[in-house]
């Protein structure tokens, strides 16, 4: 750093990021021109659009050195959250609100001659994740700068996101999603690198005391760089990063010494290598497909990382013991499992620790969160890809696994069974690691992300364990959504209306305090007001149907949503079964009955993994019925069905305020938490739901009779499963005429859905459509009563709305800090 003489002339120098209008306009037009090189000719939309964000990253990168100053100044405990996927979506909205001045820069833009809002809806999505899981890393990063925690996010640098969808001819067409283009919101670390090594030989040796020491050595190093992206805290100084390890050949551009022989070819191929690690993010949402690259990132990304987290503890001299004390670190899922096996490796065969103190530092180091219950999607790794790719790992696996099977052994002697059934090592053709077990062994706390959800994982795939380690190891965090960009961001107007109602702001940072809404549930003027905006959320959405998708429809209808990855077990095919029924039931009416109908619109929106064919079929299935419905002269307005294109983050933001109701109707037991359920609520919303995941809180939280529940509950899904398999199986009569319906070809070739009305009638109907068909029908015509009555509608929306503080992602975090981690908030001063 700079000697204590020049300070004072770095002091005159500092710059301060802008403030006021004014500052804005001129910050926005030296980067015009200076950074850019464009001028007022020639500066468009997509121009403006950088000029605004390198303005807010200029202030962010100030707020960000501030706090990094701080935190390592005061060294207090720190928590790293790991995860391979951040669904970030857009930062320049959230960036401009966080900070407290959008308003600022709206006038000042205007004053240039732009609308705020065209100028944010040129910014990209970052999209490095599938669904829940990578949009709740990205809530949390949101609640711990928030709530001033120091806390650092780390995770993969992904070339490319998940993939743009594209629906030609009513099937899903996957396009690569190249996004780093221009990204103002990262700062490249070209000087934080890590040499990552893969594949090569162990070798024991023994150093000068006796001691054997293993070396792992030979192989291929790949180095990791880092990349930089601010986190701002709403409404504090608090500016946490997150860090992103991009790939490249170890040592530089390539290899000149294969360059300079004329080896051109194959030194850019080594480089290509190299890059491959961060070029893409896997496209699956619960499922694992055991590749090897994809194992190959964990380890390069959870290596880089450690590195980093050791580096920075080693900083500060204190003894091995305290690493506990000053770090936390939490899995979000088993995707970051193999850290626990690095952070071991560095102790013992780097460090020099014992194994015993090695490992008590470890497992007091690591939480670990589970996301599923779905055997496909328990990670499992191939015994000999890990040796091979990781050679030392596999030794430290086993030993770990051995001294955790002995302690076993000895607490439960008489049980052979048990042992087989725990331990680490699947003992199949081939050998498994088994990535969850691995992840418990190694963590001082293993939660579920809703109560359901943490119960069964307790009495379920992890039951052994609670036997072992008592029932204290195990603790649930039930999800939650960032209010911040969920209702400020994402429905402006609301949220203006609420605290105009609350006296401010105040329920941004305590979601509790939204309850006082409940006086204003049967207010009159209120009510209107509120309507309005849901109308006005729906007009908005309306408009974004008719020039994507082409469709159009009325904004007075009942919009029924259900936007999320398509998967058999979220149940879309329920859905869209649904809908060609109240089709076949408006045909069959007379023109005067139909007229009495509710107008409806049911929007389906979500992505399927490129290779899971039957999701596929469904999205299939819901745009030939929409093709089919939506220009039958008889039906009119009464139904539409609409498939919205690439759902995404910031579609999300347009989607969840526009619904009346939305879909989250998964086989009871199989959806782990589901966060949609929370923002659609929170936006005014309500909800058709199954006894799932969150669903159940969500109902405890605000009432029975503002939910709209259906079907089988959780306890009953085997023994009905057990039925169709070996009892007698029959089919909802209603549900037969709606297969019956498409095998006549109503909409388009039988064929092409055979395999969807085969998984019900003929493979047992593992998740249960036919048995939840009648009352998920019952339960719809419940909702239209229920809408006809518009006063004790939108009580119901306002009353649940009151009623959804528990859902805020501070919550979350605050019960992680307090149970898991054992953190402080590190308010930043005003300085
Ligand atoms: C994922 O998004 C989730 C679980 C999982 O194992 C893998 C992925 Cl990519 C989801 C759950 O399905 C959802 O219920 C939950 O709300 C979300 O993770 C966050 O916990």
């Amino acid at each position: 750093s700079i000697p204590e003489a020049q300070r004072e002339a770095w002091k005159r120098a500092q710059t301060t990021g802008f403030r006021g209008t004014e500052g804005f306009e001129k910050e926005f037009v030296r980067h015009v021109e200076t950074t850019l090189g464009r001028s007022m000719f020639n500066c468009d939309e997509n121009a403006a659009y950088s000029a605004t964000s390198l303005a807010f990253r200029d202030r962010l990168i100030l707020d960000w050195n501030r706090t990094q100053q701080r935190q390592t100044y005061i060294d207090s405990k720190r928590v790293y959250y790991l995860s391979l996927e951040f669904l970030m979506g857009r930062a320049l909205d959230n960036a401009m609100l966080n900070i407290g001045l959008k308003d600022t820069a709206k006038v000042g833009l205007a004053d240039l001659g732009f609308r705020i809002e065209d100028i944010i809806q040129q910014e990209h999505d970052a999209a490095l994740g599938n669904g829940g899981l990578g949009r709740l890393a990205a809530c949390f990063l949101d609640s711990l700068a928030s709530l001033d925690f120091p806390a650092w996010g780390y995770g993969l640098r992904y070339r490319y996101g998940i993939f743009k969808q594209e629906i030609i001819d009513g099937y899903q067409m996957e396009v690569p999603d190249y996004w780093l283009d221009f990204n103002p919101w990262e700062f490249p670390r070209h000087d934080v690198t890590v040499d990552i090594q893969f594949y090569g030989q162990v070798r024991k040796q023994t150093d000068d005391t006796g001691k054997t020491v293993s070396v792992w050595e030979g192989g291929e190093l790949v180095e990791a760089v880092a990349y930089d992206v601010p986190i701002p805290g709403y409404d504090t100084p608090t500016t946490n990063n997150l860090r992103l390890w991009s790939s490249k050949a170890s040592g530089g551009e390539f290899d000149f010494q294969k360059f300079n022989n004329g080896d051109y070819e194959s030194s850019v191929a080594d480089q290509q290598r190299a890059e491959t690690i961060s070029a893409v993010l896997y496209p699956n949402d619960n499922l694992e497909r055991g590749k090897e690259l994809r194992l190959k990132q964990q380890y390069f990304w959870v290596a880089a990382s450690l590195y980093d987290i050791v580096r920075r503890f080693k900083k500060s001299k204190r003894p091995w013991s305290e690493f506990p004390d000053q770090v936390a670190i939490q899995l979000n899922d088993t995707h970051p499992t193999l850290a626990i096996v690095e952070l071991q490796r560095i102790l013992v065969d780097i460090e020099g620790l014992a194994w015993d103190q090695a490992w008590e530092i470890v497992t007091s180091t690591f939480g670990y969160t589970n996301h599923t219950v779905l055997p496909e999607a328990l990670e499992k790794w191939p015994v000999g890809l890990v040796q091979h790719l990781l050679p030392r790992h596999l030794q430290i696996i086993y030993d770990i696994n051995l001294f955790f099977l002995q302690a076993v052994e000895k607490a439960f002697p008489d049980d052979r069974d048990m042992l087989r059934r725990v331990s680490i090592i699947e003992e199949s053709q081939p050998k498994m690691v088994r990535m969850a077990f691995l992840a418990i062994v190694g963590s001082h706390k293993v939660n579920g992300v809703a109560e359901l959800h943490s119960d069964l994982i307790k009495t379920t795939i992890f039951k052994d364990f609670v036997e072992i380690y008592g029932p204290d190891k195990f603790t649930n965090v039930t999800n939650g959504i960032t209010p911040r960009r969920w209702l400020h961001q994402a429905n402006p107007r609301l949220s203006e209306l609420i605290s105009s109602r609350l006296g401010g702001n105040g329920f941004l940072k305590d979601l509790n305090g939204l309850n006082k809404l409940e006086l204003l549930a049967d207010d009159k003027e209120f009510r209107k007001e509120w309507s309005e905006i849901k109308y006005a959320n729906k007009v908005r959405l309306a408009k974004h149907i008719k020039d994507t998708m082409g469709v159009t429809v009325n904004p007075a209808s009942l919009f029924d949503v259900q936007v999320k990855r398509i998967h058999e077990y979220k149940r879309q095919q329920l859905n869209i079964f649904g809908v060609i029924h109240r089709y076949l039931a408006l045909k069959a009416m007379k023109p005067e009955e139909r007229k009495k109908q509710l107008p409806r619109v049911s929007i389906f929106g979500g992505k399927a993994a490129p290779g899971y064919w039957m999701a596929k079929q469904i999205i299939h299935l819901i745009n030939a019925v929409g093709a089919v419905v939506n220009k039958d002269g008889d039906i009119g307005d009464l139904l539409k069905v609409v498939f919205l294109e690439d759902y995404n983050v910031s579609k999300a933001e347009i989607i969840c305020p526009a619904s009346d109701i939305s879909e989250h109707i998964s086989t009871a037991g199989t959806e782990a938490s589901g966060t949609s359920n929370m923002k659609f609520v929170l936006n005014g919303g309500l909800i058709i739901g199954t006894c799932d995941g969150a669903n159940i809180e969500i109902t405890r939280e605000i009432g029975d009779n503002n939910i709209f529940l259906f079907g089988n509950l959780a306890e009953d899904v085997e023994d009905l499963r057990h039925t169709h398999t070996y009892g007698s199986h029959t089919i909802d009569p209603d549900l037969d005429k709606v297969f019956k319906e498409i095998e006549k070809g109503t909409f388009g070739t039988p064929h092409d859905f055979s395999a969807m009305i085969a998984a019900v009638r003929d493979h047992g109907d593992y998740y249960l459509v036919s048995d939840d068909f009648h009352s998920y029908i019952e339960t719809h015509k419940l909702v239209d009563e229920a809408y006809r009555n518009q006063d004790d509608w939108v009580s119901k929306c306002i009353i649940s709305v009151a009623r959804m503080g528990f859902f805020s992602s501070d919550r979350c975090i605050n019960e992680y800090a307090e149970s898991i981690w054992n953190i402080e908030p590190l308010a930043m001063k005003d300085c």
